[in-house]
């Protein structure tokens, strides 16, 4: 048993991370961790002392420091690994890592543990992610579905997760996907990358 399989999925708020693993959920099988949904977890985990700080970055669009979303993918991932007896060891890290505090953090705490194989690059123009967003916003009940704070996650992702993703882009790493398309479209072409560069 080797080491678990790290496809991290990386694009702008609403460039449609989510739906995209969620069809790598149904149609290979890989494990799916969102960093967004782990925080939104731990934020309403009673005796967590994160919430507020938590809470307070969602809302501004900022991004929680690393220590805390680290542990929890990591978390997150042992109990996979754990419950599947170890057959499980292909991962979909969504919305992670979005700056260098979350770049550095990872590869100190996950140095050696993990091999990372590629990023999966939602590239979605934002007009395109705002009109989602704002129609996600309808039923969401997400506190940072709102256009405030949706300008700030972008601006947040044009300042901090871009470099990230050129970062790996130098690194070969980057898989660069049209994610404006239909959302049956976007899932054929994740999943030919993932059957490529995944197994
Ligand atoms: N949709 C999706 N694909 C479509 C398509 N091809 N065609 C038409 N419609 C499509 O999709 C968004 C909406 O668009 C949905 O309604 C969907 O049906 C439709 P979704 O798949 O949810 O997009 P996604 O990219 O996942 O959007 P999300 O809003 O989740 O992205 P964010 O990056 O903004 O949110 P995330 O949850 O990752 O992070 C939220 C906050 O948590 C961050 O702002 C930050 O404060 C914090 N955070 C950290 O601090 N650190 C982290 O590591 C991660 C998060
Ligand atoms: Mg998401």
């Amino acid at each position: 048993m080797g080491k678990p399989k790290v496809c991290f999925v990386l694009g702008g708020p609403g460039a449609g991370k989510g739906t995209a693993c969620e069809f790598l959920v149904k149609k290979h099988g890989l494990a799916h961790l969102s960093a967004g949904d782990l925080l939104r977890e731990e934020r309403k985990r009673a005796g967590s002392q994160f919430g507020e700080l938590i809470e307070e970055c969602i809302v501004q669009g900022t991004i929680v420091p690393v220590e805390i979303t680290c542990q929890l993918l990591e978390n997150a991932m042992n109990k996979i690994m754990v419950d599947s007896k170890g057959e499980q060891d292909k991962f979909l890290i969504d919305g992670f890592p979005r700056n260098v505090d979350n770049l550095q953090g990872w590869t100190k705490q996950m140095d050696g543990k993990t091999d990372d194989r590629i990023v999966l690059y939602l590239n979605c123009p934002l007009e395109v992610c705002e009109s989602r967003i704002m129609e996600r916003s309808k039923t969401s009940g997400r506190s940072d579905d709102n256009i405030e704070a949706l300008r700030k996650r972008f601006k947040t992702y044009e300042e901090s997760t871009k470099g990230i993703i050129e970062h790996y882009r130098d690194l070969g790493k980057v898989r660069e996907v049209d994610s404006s398309l239909t959302k049956e479209e976007v899932g054929e072409t994740v999943s030919r990358i993932v059957e490529q560069d995944l197994t």
